[in-house]
Formats: structure tokens, sequence, C-alpha cells
């Protein structure tokens, strides 16, 4: 206030009016709150590159978010955001600090111990948040946070000093010139530092060890037949989903880096031997091969949350043997590393499904994203019950009392994989005449007998089946309807392998997977 009522200084009085910058007082301490904030935020990302067991605590408050949600808010993240959605809660985070930021620039001005004092709350939610993340190191987050609170808030004071240096009645164009060019320096600093923290950090990635693991040793030849092309149909889905283009759903904010030196897999609870292996063990053992079509229980009808892949591991059932199960351990309750659980009932593993603890994924060494170095594949049953990526122990419980991560938060305790079939092709307008249809449609562990397809209200006809590389996986169908010139629905129906239809009646996917039919409109066109 005192500066804004100081009367202009006869030096300056005598220079014309500067053309206002149409910046007023409190839109530069809003900027040098915003900034400060900006300095705080990005130096807690620097000063986690410097070492491995620096958390960020970006990361570590990105994954309190997603635990502490309410399910419904996660699972409509997942489906607006896809797997999108972790970056859009790093923004979401930004976007709140930066607001903050400012409230607390006008604020420090007026009362100086704002700054330091908010960032300090800031701070230390952020190292709660960390020190609850099963991945970060105890309270190694004080540090960033400290160094972050003391920099933030020293470049709140140096911003406002500048601030209102130009906000003086008197300033001269070189007070403005200098807050500008400060601002926009600091701004270069705040957008860098992360991406330099970042750098850094990544030297811990787990991609180069990845990278290093040969699994060629292990399955060789290939029990199975060889990779089977998919039908020579334009964009008909692959029968086997590239790594890179399978779907990814978890609850990691980043993808957990697990080293497989000094990791291992144990198998305990209700068991007469607890057994530990290595990853080399796994490896030297890991010689079964099998398709399998996975999919997450979130699919919408029609949706994309599903992929075939050739999965290389070791049994289930083995290690179970050797364990020894006993009579009250009737649910299989596996646990990741950053502490994500689901759990199925003993008694399917061993009914002649697929079960395995897989360490390859389409003849490569299991992609980090989908749970490098070990995950569960177990056939028919849907990912949140089955499917554990970043593999850290296999607790053998009672199925009554332990229930898994997301049935807590309402989905079903048990969820088998529902029939289901999607309309692929075709995608976009065409032309009059002969039209292909086609698709992927899957119903593991029943397999499939039948799909059909039509056109409108009208009969439905058999489509032809691609590949049959087991009841496990998915099969490609297509069929070739005539269209005159119009709009048309298309639908599209199963029937598993025990000859049931898949149903029409349309349901969520919350809590045990969405059914109905897949429709799509196309636009039949000259
Ligand atoms: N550690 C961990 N494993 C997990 C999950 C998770 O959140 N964390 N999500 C499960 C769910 S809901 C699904 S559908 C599958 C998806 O596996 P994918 O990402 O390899 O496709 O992983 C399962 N395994
Ligand atoms: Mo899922």
């Amino acid at each position: 206030m005192s500066e804004i009522e100081t009367p202009e200084t006869d030096l300056e009085s005598s220079l014309p009016d500067e053309p206002t910058t149409g910046r007023t007082a409190p839109g530069r301490e809003r900027m040098a709150g915003v900034l400060g904030a900006g300095v705080a935020l990005a130096t807690t990302e620097l000063v986690a590159g410097f070492s491995t067991r620096i958390p960020s605590i970006v990361e570590s408050v990105g994954e309190a978010v997603i635990d502490l949600s309410p399910s419904t808010l996660v699972k409509f993240g997942i489906e607006t955001f896809g797997t999108n959605d972790k970056p859009a809660l790093a923004v979401g985070i930004v976007v709140i600090c930066v607001l903050l930021g400012s409230l607390v620039g006008p604020a420090t001005r007026r009362r100086a111990w704002v700054a330091p004092v908010a960032t300090s709350i800031v701070a230390t939610l952020g190292v709660l948040a960390t020190v609850r993340n099963p991945l970060a190191s105890g309270w190694w987050a004080i540090v960033p946070a400290g160094v972050a609170v003391v920099l933030g808030s020293l470049a709140i004071y140096y911003l406002l000093q500048l601030a209102s240096g130009a906000s003086r009645p008197a300033a001269t164009t070189e007070d403005r010139r200098r807050f500008m060019l400060t601002a926009v320096g600091g701004l270069g600093a705040v957008v860098f530092a992360p991406i330099i923290g970042r750098r850094l950090a990544n030297r811990a990635s787990i991609e180069a060890t990845r990278a290093q693991v040969d699994l060629s040793t292990v399955v060789t030849p290939s029990t199975l037949p060889p990779f089977q092309e998919a039908l020579a149909i334009p964009g008909m889905t692959p029968l086997y989903t590239p790594n890179d283009d399978f779907y990814r759903i978890d609850t990691a904010f980043t993808v957990p880096q697990v080293d497989p030196v000094g990791w291992s897999l144990k198998v305990k609870g209700l068991v007469d031997n607890e057994l530990e292996f290595t990853y080399d063990e796994l490896l030297a053992r890991a010689t079964t091969e099998a398709d399998v079509t996975l999919s997450c229980v979130s699919n919408r009808v029609g949706g994309d949350l599903v992929g075939n892949a050739r999965w290389t591991g070791v049994p289930l059932e083995d290690l179970l043997e050797e364990a020894g199960v006993q009579p009250g351990g009737t649910q299989v309750f596996a646990k990741s590393v950053d502490d994500f659980t689901a759990g199925f009932p003993t008694s399917i593993v061993g009914d002649g499904r697929t079960a395995l603890v897989a360490v390859g994924m389409n003849g490569e060494p299991l992609p980090t994203r989908h749970g490098f170095p070990a995950r569960l594949v177990i056939a028919g049953v849907y990912g949140y019950v089955s499917a554990t990526k970043w593999l850290d122990e296999i607790e053998i419980n009672d199925w009554e009392n332990n229930h898994g991560y997301w049935i807590s938060r309402g989905w079903s305790k048990e969820g088998p994989i529902k029939t289901q079939s999607r309309i692929d092709v075709p995608s976009g307008p065409v032309a009059p005449g002969t039209i292909t249809v086609a698709g992927v449609a899957w119903a593991p562990t029943r397999g499939i007998s039948k799909v059909e397809v039509r056109v409108d209200e009208g009969p439905w006809a058999e489509a032809s089946l691609g590949p049959d590389i087991g009841d496990e996986s998915w099969v490609q169908w297509f069929h070739d309807v005539e269209l005159a010139e119009g709009r048309y629905v298309l639908s599209v129906r199963a029937t598993d392998g025990t000859g049931a239809t898949q149903t029409d009646m349309t349901s969520n996917p919350a809590p045990n997977g969405a059914t109905g039919h897949d429709m799509k409109r196309i636009d039949v066109a000259i």
C-alpha cells in the first residue's frame, strides 16, 4: 500500500507519463506468487532427479489422489482420459498450485509470513503423500520439500520487490522491463528444471536392464503354432496385439521401475512351505507359452480395453503345488510392489485354464508398463481380480476375509469375462456395393463358436471366423454385406463355446463387466 500512496518523486514527475502496461500492481503480485509456486514445484522435481532415494512429490500426490478418490472418480478418470488419466492428474496438480500461488502473491505483499507458511503447508501435505507411497523410500521427501519452501519463498519475495518497483506510479520502463524479464526468465527455469530432473531420474529407468533379458533360450522352439497373420482385411484388428498397442490400466501414477536384481517373488500365507524365487530362477522355469486375451472390466461395449498376447511364464499350479496349499487357502491373493492387490479362487488354478506367472509377452521380456519383471495372467477373469503386474508376493489366504484393491471399491468379488464382440471395420464412410464388416469376439475360457452380424433390424447372418488359436483368445471375424446408399446400423453378437449367445441387455461396466451388442452406424455414400 505504502508505495502506491507515495507521491511521485520530483525527478520522475518531470518525465512524460509512461504508457500503462495494462498490468496492475495486484496483477504483478499474482504473477510473483504463481512464479514462486512454480519455482517451488519445479524445485521438487529437479531435486528428485539427484538421487533415486528422493521421490517425486508430484508423483506421490498423484498416487495418493488416485488411492483416496472415490472409485467412481478413478473410473471417471480412466474412462474420460483413458490411458492419459495420469498426465491429466499431473496437470491438475500443477493448476492447483498455480491458483494457490496467485492468492499467495498478493497476500505475501501484505503479510510477509504468508509465502513460507503457505508453501510449508503444501510441502507438508506432499511429504505426507510420499510417506504413504509404498514406492517412495521413507522421509526423503523432506529434502526436496524443504528446498522448495526456501527457494519458492525467496522467489516470491524477490519478484514482489521487483513488482512493487514496477508498479509505483513513478516506475520507469526499465522497472517494468526488469520485472517482466525476471518473470520470463523465472518461467523458463520453472519449465526446464523439471525436464532436467526427469532426465536425471530416468537414468534409474529399468529399460536398459530389461533390454538385456534374453527370452530366446527359454522357449526354443516355440511350443505353439507360429504367430498367425491377421486376416487380409484393411483395418482389421491384429490377432496378436503388439505390445506397444496393448491397453494399459493400473493405478500407478508412474510406471514402477523394478530392478530384477534384488527382486524376488514370494509365495506365502496358508501354505506348507513358503517359497521365494529370484528373477533368474523364474526365467529358468518359464517354459510355458499360452495365447490369452486379457480384458479390463471397465471396457465398455465396443471399447478397446482388451488385447490378445502370447504369454511366456511359469504355471501357477506348479508353484502352488510346491508350496502346498493348506485347506483354508481358498484365495490366491497377489500383491504388487506398489501395493495393488487382486484375488481369485484357488480352485480355478488347475481347472484346465492358463494361469501363469508371466515373464514374457509376445516373445519379449514383459514390457515395463505391463508388469516387468513378472505379472499374473489368468485366462477367463478380468484383470482387476487376477492380472497383478509388478508382482511382489502371492499370498494364499481365505476368500471370505481378504479382498483385492477394487473389491472394497464396489466391484464384484468374482470377475469372469463376459462374452463380447466388437465391430472394427468399416470405421468410416464407405461406397455402395459389397462392404466387408469385420472385428473380434472373445469369451475366454469358453471360446467362440459363432459370430453373427445384422444390418438394422434385419436377420442375423453368420460371419466367417479367422484362425482358431484356442478358447482363451479372441477370434477375428468378417462378413460381407451388400448395401445401397444410405445410413445403417450394424450389430454384432457372439455365441460362446457352450452355446450361450451374448445378451442384448445393456449394462454398464460396474460392477462386473458391460453387456449388450456393439452397434456401429455407417454411412454408405458415393
Ligand atoms: N500392480 C497392478 N497390477 C494391475 C493393475 C494395477 O492397477 N496395478 N490393474 C489390473 C487391471 S484392472 C487390469 S485390466 C490389468 C491390465 O493389464 P495391462 O495394463 O497389462 O493391460 O492389470 C491388472 N493388474
Ligand atoms: Mo481392469
